[in-house]
């Protein structure tokens, strides 16, 4: 007898705002309505299935104290798993907790309602679950932060490098401990919060750089374990593509910002007997973003360049972000009406005109404009070029790393 797992992370509901419009018939921004369609899509899955045990894990907001009309959105679509009775685990992620604090300040309030076959995971603990399939064991390890192991006497003095090596000493034993309990003859599952060191990253890091650590990729590689369920970073996939056991990240369920726009967006379904598993990535249908990108420094006929390269796209109901790049000399030849016109079947659109320098080239190309990028990546990028700060490179990225830290 398999149980099967509704598996979906990294919701933020009410999160690129900039990219939606307030429809006129709602009152509500476009892109929470998109999300909000996004997460039904899910929890309409889960019922019909139904599946026995729905795992989220977390980051189900922006930060720790969404606007009451976003909290009531999510709440909404939960709730429908607790009537349809259908046991479900609210991981605590690091969008969901205090900044300074710990516990899970977002989700905390399910607990504090009894709401029937809720979980709010913000410790690390093993919660056995009794569903019409069996019983299920999954350990819930939230986002650690450097206050949840240990105290503030213990980390002083130390870098950040060594706070963090101590915190997955720690980590160890405790984890160990839980392994041990675990009882061995009904599947197992791990739902953690974490950025693990085989990840490819995506957005995540632009959203929290260089906030918290990196568990070892082995410390999940456990025979105990059937299946690891895991949230945090926004793009979908596997760490052990051996399965032994799966280490699945199913990435958020819709874009939340341009750094997304290549990704495909799901939520995974699982089948789970002891010592056996099966998952399968269910895309979800999301909003389309596209980045269009033209160097019309060079052009006779730089509007109808720039024309061209829109209509060569479907860009219907897409958040369209328009970049080109022009000289000084050419700006009077490209009307913002006309380019209006062409992008006016866009759900909604940026358009960002670039100077190019005739004089000379950025010096480093990563940096040049057009690119963003995140303050310790910017750093990284300019201590490359730097030959003569080599040796001090790796101190001036950590001492970065503890500024952005105590942000
Ligand atoms: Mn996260």
């Amino acid at each position: 007898m398999a149980i099967k797992i509704l598996h979906l992370s990294d919701i933020h509901m009410g999160s690129g705002f900039s990219h939606g419009k307030v429809n006129p018939e709602t009152g509500i921004n476009t892109r929470l309505e998109d999300f909000v369609k996004t997460l039904s899509i899910c929890i309409d899955r889960a019922i019909n299935e139904p599946v026995d045990v729905v795992l989220f894990g977390g980051d189900a907001f922006p930060d720790a104290t969404p606007a009451p009309y976003i909290h009531e959105a999510f709440a909404s679509q939960f709730r429908r798993l607790a009537d349809a009775k259908i046991p479900t685990i609210l991981l605590v992620g690091n969008h969901d907790q205090h900044s300074q604090g710990s516990g899970g300040a977002s989700l905390s309030i399910y607990r504090t309602l009894v709401v029937p076959g809720f979980i709010v995971g913000d410790s690390i603990t093993t919660h056995r679950i009794s569903t019409s399939n069996g019983d299920i064991q999954v350990i819930t390890l939230p986002w650690l932060n450097h206050s949840t192991l240990l105290t503030r006497p213990e980390t002083e003095g130390l870098s950040l490098g060594e706070v963090s090596q101590l915190l997955l000493e720690r980590l160890q034993p405790v984890l160990e401990g839980e392994m041990r309990r675990l009882d061995p003859t009904i599947p197992t599952v791990l739902l953690g919060h974490l950025m693990a060191d085989r990840a490819n990253l995506g957005a995540e890091r632009f959203l929290a750089v260089g906030k918290g650590f990196t568990i070892p990729v082995s410390f999940l590689i456990r025979p105990e374990l059937d299946y690891v369920a895991l949230g945090h970073v926004h793009k979908h996939q596997n760490l052990n593509p051996a399965n032994t056991p799966p280490i699945i990240y199913p990435g958020s369920i819709d874009r939340v910002d341009f750094s997304e726009e290549k990704e495909d967006k799901g939520y995974v379904m699982v089948n789970v007997a002891k010592g056996k598993v099966a998952w399968e990535f269910n895309p979800l249908p999301v909003r389309t973003f596209l980045t269009i990108t033209v160097d019309v420094s060079e052009s006779e006929t730089p509007e109808s360049q720039i024309l061209d390269a829109i209509a060569k796209l479907e860009i219907s109901d897409a958040v369209v972000r328009l970049t080109y790049k022009l000289r000084s000399e050419q700006l009077e030849l490209i009307s913002n009406a006309t380019l209006d016109q062409a992008l006016k079947a866009a759900h909604t659109y940026t358009i960002r005109p670039e100077l190019v320098s005739q004089l000379a080239r950025p010096r480093l190309p990563e940096l040049g404009l057009g690119n963003t990028l995140a303050p310790l990546e910017a750093l990284t990028a300019y201590l490359d070029n730097r030959e003569d700060l080599r040796e001090i490179a790796s101190d001036m990225l950590e001492a970065a790393q503890e500024l952005l830290e105590t942000i």
